[in-house]
């Protein structure tokens, strides 16, 4: 039995629910709400399953797999067909080239990104107590200081050029991927594919799409992603939907990060 801890918008869960889907497995959804006001990631029976406070959090058959790349590569193993991993060792590594940049930036690069146009405003309008008790409840130091620099500083965030800087490099070596090739690696849809793409949609949702007009076959990508079912099963489905007050964050955002963007 397979059980999924997650929550809808979620990018690192959004990638397991991509497997999931594209392997056809069956699973039970266990929502995590992380609203201030709930905030069911710091709750100590969920910190017992993931003791960093974070979704998502696999369960299979009783034993807890967490850190959404780790649980993309477990499900290969546990679940082989159909495969996201290429058959060769020279292109297996090759995948696990881009899949290690996941951790080694492109996720909290997104946090920054996503805090600073548009998340940021639900911190602004909490009520200063309940905020308190949300960073003092953070187990993950940098996350919580990054966080909260982020949350106060919006568009100014010293670590904004930076998150930009990497994403457009890292978007550039995507394209030059895809000039011979319509997948990251080898002739098949892969975990690196899967890894990347909810990053690369996660800037649209933030009306932010117009930062990719220069990388015309990442764009391919990410509309021959959007087509597969498994995008609407995975993402669409659970409402990764922007909600009129992120649309109105990320249009006023779009100047500034532009000019970041064009900068970097
Ligand atoms: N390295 C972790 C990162 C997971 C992560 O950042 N999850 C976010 C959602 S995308 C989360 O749970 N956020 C709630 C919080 O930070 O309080 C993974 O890949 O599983």
């Amino acid at each position: 039995m397979l059980a999924l801890y997650h929550f809808d918008r979620s990018t690192a869960a959004q990638k397991v629910r991509l497997s999931l889907a594209e392997k056809r497995l069956a699973w039970e959804s266990r929502y995590v709400d992380p609203s201030l006001s709930k905030r069911d990631q710091h709750d100590p029976e969920y910190l017992k399953l993931n003791p960093r406070g974070v979704v998502p959090t696999l369960i299979h058959d009783g034993k807890v797999v967490r850190e959404s790349q780790v649980i993309l590569e477990y499900l290969e193993d546990a679940f082989p067909a159909p495969p996201l991993r290429p058959a060769s060792p020279y292109e297996r590594a090759q995948m696990r080239l881009w899949t290690k940049l996941i951790d080694e930036s492109v996720h909290v690069d997104s946090r920054t990104i996503g805090q600073c146009v548009a998340m940021r405003f639900v911190t602004l309008e909490a009520d200063p107590a309940t905020l308190k008790k949300h960073y003092d409840a953070m187990p993950e130091e940098t996350r919580r200081d990054n966080d909260q620099i982020n949350n106060e500083m919006g568009l100014d965030s010293p670590l904004l050029p930076g998150a930009l800087r990497r994403f457009k490099r890292i978007f550039e070596d995507i394209e030059r991927a895809l000039g011979n090739s319509p997948w990251l690696v080898g002739d098949n849809y892969s975990l690196a594919d899967i890894s990347m793409v909810v990053y690369a949609n996660r800037l649209e949702t933030f009306q932010l799409s117009a930062l990719l007009d220069d990388l015309p076959k990442l764009k391919d990508w990410l509309v021959r992603i959007k087509q597969r079912p498994s995008f609407a099963e995975a993402v669409v489905k659970w409402g990764d939907t922007s909600s009129p007050a992120r649309v109105r964050h990320g249009k006023e955002a779009f100047p500034k990060v532009k000019a970041l963007w064009d900068a970097a």
